[in-house]
């Protein structure tokens, strides 16, 4: 039985990696803001339409030095229904996470939550764009700016995604990008903040949290860390970005093919598209019912499993729910997030899955 992974690597071929890294070899260039480095910053300010964009190790530490470089305290409001980083990233800033419910539609923050949730350590919110669906940036924008909080979107999920023509990085005051192997574009391990205003020294912060608050050889004025992007991670970014469109249109070849054998089945809820968003096709999330559907999904995990087919409880369970958050946060407070954490499936997504393959997985779930 041909095993299948939820996802797997974009990779170049041998060859085109090869040529791209051989010039290390002679530079003895690894790391530390190399020119590779550079060059991947500069063209991916441009394919994501932002005016900044600082690169780092992976997308954890990038969202960790941000929440530092921005000076928050007190409380942040951001969602559960997320991976774990979102979450360690703001405690582990010593700030307090205040967990807003998801809505039923697109799986991000309920705006009309929000407000109800500020008080007067509000310092944040910290929004997930959930497999790449986009949240309510309008709205966000309206409450943070009347009660002058910063916005922060955790967007590890949505490289590329446009709306209404702009790059969704330009929307709050920065936005976090993962660049981990299991993402639509990879540098192997990677990450990125993007933001548009550069006027309010947040270049130069992160700059120097990233490479242990150095800002020159005898002036270290930041408690930095280390979470510099090396100059092969630069090389497997500057290879993918060839591709990186041409992935996106084959990912959106198996979503429709998912959403025309799974679309019309009662039990099934799966993702509209958003309007006015250019989609990135980053997880194919499915909501089983099991009082319609007939099955649970975990009765569909163990199935597709038995076949050697590996989809994940992304994002099972919430963070709110975790073992070293016990007795901290009240689940009651988000019950939408909680109900969709127990039947959500995400399926196997990847560019090369071939249509077989995903006509296998949905027979199976399927019962044909
Ligand atoms: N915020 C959000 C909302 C996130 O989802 C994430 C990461 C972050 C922040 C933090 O960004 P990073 O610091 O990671 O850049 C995976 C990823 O490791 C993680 O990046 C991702 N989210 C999360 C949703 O998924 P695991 O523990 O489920 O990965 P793993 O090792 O089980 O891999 C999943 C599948 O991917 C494998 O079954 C096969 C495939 N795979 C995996 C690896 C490692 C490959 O094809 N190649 C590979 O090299 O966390």
């Amino acid at each position: 039985m041909e095993k299948i992974l939820v996802t797997r690597s974009s990779m170049p071929t041998l060859e085109e990696y090869a040529e791209e890294i051989k010039d290390l070899f002679e530079t003895h260039w690894l790391t530390n803001m190399g020119p590779k480095h550079n060059a991947l910053e500069e063209k991916l300010a441009e394919y994501l339409k932002v005016k900044n964009i600082l690169l780092f190790s992976n997308g954890h530490m990038a969202l960790e030095l941000l929440i530092q470089a921005m000076g928050l305290s007190g409380e942040v409001i951001t969602t559960p229904f997320t991976f774990a980083s979102t979450t360690h990233a703001i405690v582990r800033n010593g700030l307090t996470p205040v967990f807003c419910d998801v809505n039923p539609e697109d799986y991000t923050i309920d705006v009309t939550k929000i407000e109800s949730l500020i008080t007067e350590r509000t310092s944040a919110i910290l929004p997930v764009h959930v497999y790449g669906h986009i949240c309510d940036v309008e709205e966000i924008e309206r409450i943070a700016k009347k009660h002058h909080l910063k916005v922060i979107y955790d967007a590890a999920h949505t490289f590329g995604v446009e709306y209404r023509g702009r790059g969704i990085a330009s929307f709050g005051d920065a936005s976090m990008f993962s660049f981990h192997a299991t993402k639509v574009f990879n540098t192997i391990e990677g990450g990125a903040v993007c933001f548009n205003n550069s006027e309010n020294g947040l270049r130069e912060k992160l700059f120097s949290l990233k490479n242990f608050g150095i800002w020159d050889e005898d002036v270290i004025k930041d408690v930095g860390a280390n979470s510099k992007m090396n100059e092969f991670q630069a090389a497997m970014g500057l290879c993918n970005l060839r591709h990186v469109d041409d992935e996106i249109a084959k990912r959106k070849k198996v979503v429709e093919r998912y959403q025309e054998r799974l679309g019309r089945t009662g039990g099934i809820r799966i993702s509209q598209e958003q309007r006015d968003v250019k989609a990135n096709y980053a997880y194919y999330p499915v909501i089983f019912e099991p009082e319609t559907f007939g099955k649970t999904r975990d009765e569909v995990y163990d199935l597709l499993k038995v076949n050697e087919i590996y989809a994940r409880k992304y994002f099972y369970p919430l963070t709110n729910t975790f073992d070293c958050y016990k007795g901290r946060f009240d689940l009651g407070d988000t019950p939408v997030a909680l109900d969709l954490s127990k039947k959500v499936l995400t399926l196997p997504l990847y560019a090369d899955l071939r249509m077989e393959q995903v006509d296998r997985i949905c027979d199976i779930i399927l019962g044909k």
